[in-house]
């Protein structure tokens, strides 16, 4: 299977993550690659293609204008501002504020476009946001002419960022573009199945109201994970998109039985919709040692995860999403893939 990756992730990296009221080494920091790189090469399954340039054109058919010139400019107006450390949002609308009126003020700016002050941004954010995103957009454009399948690397992640909001390490909705692209070159139906541990709130909110893009996420439970304020189970859509969106939130200790068994619910309800192309939000945080998440699944669930994903038969794009636990973040990824190809 061909991997797209670029050295690019590197450029975002924050020394700062706000966690339980400190600061600490972001959890989503550039070793978590090396480590699936290492297993892929033990692997022999090291099939690197660099990205081509990217393509803004779905990004900006997907995205806020306003929010892609933030995420642009952002460093610059931080720094001319006076700002000495990393962008973090201090502040943010809430309840009873305005939702729509934009400040001028840098630091009001971000907590307009932010959703969670734990994710920072830096000097380099945005150039390795575009990398991530150009690795996601050269996967589907190998899968459209006929592969069937590609593994692209991103880094940073994607399914939390929305039309106009980052937060959860995510900047830029990278699945979300490769199932847009897939409309655009021909698929009249293309699902995303997100595994990830964590709910894609952001991939969700991109797609509720459509009837063409459906999306299944299978994740912590609201009540207890972040996002915590999206991915309950009677969020099915609105409107056109009214039983399309497919939500499977699981309390703590999750093992693999009872999430397989919401994977092929998910699984089924894809089929029987009739996807002709898939998107895999591929996080491996649904690991038993994740540091920041609490389902149970040992390596070996990711290959049999795999492989009933492999039995869909779809055209299929991986995109990297989460996975915190090192060493088993490269051991459960390649399972995942290897599980899919033996299917
Ligand atoms: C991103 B992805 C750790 C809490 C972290 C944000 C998690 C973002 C996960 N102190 N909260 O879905 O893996
Ligand atoms: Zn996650």
């Amino acid at each position: 299977m061909r991997i797209i990756y670029s050295e690019d992730h590197r450029l975002h990296f924050p020394q700062a993550e706000l966690s339980g009221g400190q600061f600490v080494t972001p959890f989503e920091r550039p070793s978590r690659v090396e480590y699936i790189l290492n297993r892929l090469n033990e692997r022999q399954l090291k099939d690197l293609v660099s990205p081509d340039p990217v393509d803004m054109a779905p990004v900006k058919e997907l995205l806020d204008s306003g929010y892609l010139t933030f995420l642009e400019t952002a460093w610059d107006a931080w720094k001319d501002a006076g700002m000495e450390g990393e962008i973090i949002a201090a502040n943010v609308p809430a309840r009873g504020m305005h939702m729509d009126r934009i400040p001028d003020n840098i630091d009001g700016k971000v907590g307009y476009y932010c959703h969670a002050s734990e994710t920072a941004m830096t000097a380099g954010t945005w150039a390795a946001a575009l990398s991530s995103v150009a690795a996601a957009q050269t996967a589907q454009r190998h899968v459209a002419a006929g592969a069937n399948a590609a593994f692209a690397l991103c880094r940073p992640p994607g399914h939390h960022a929305t039309a106009d909001q980052y937060g959860g390490y995510c900047f830029i909705n990278n699945a979300a573009v490769v199932a847009q692209m897939f409309r655009t070159s021909g698929a009249q139906r293309v699902a995303i199945l997100d595994i990830d541990f964590h709910h894609g709130n952001g991939t969700q909110s991109l797609f509720y109201g459509r009837d063409d893009v459906m999306f299944a996420s299978l994740h912590g439970a609201p009540q207890d994970a972040y996002p915590y304020y999206l991915g309950y189970k009677d969020e099915t859509g609105v409107g056109a998109g009214e039983g399309t969106n497919l939500n499977y939130p699981m309390g703590p200790g999750t093992g693999y039985a009872e999430w397989a068994a919401a994977l092929d619910d998910a699984i089924a309800k894809i089929n029987s919709w009739g996807a002709e192309a898939l998107v895999v939000s591929l996080g491996v945080d649904a690991y038993k040692e994740d540091p920041i998440s609490f389902f149970k699944l040992e390596s070996d669930d990711f290959t049999d995860a795999g492989r009933r994903i492999g039995a869909m038969k779809l055209p299929t794009v991986f995109c990297m999403e989460g996975g915190y636990a090192v060493e088993a973040v490269g051991i459960n990824t390649v399972n995942v893939l290897e599980g899919f190809k033996d299917a």
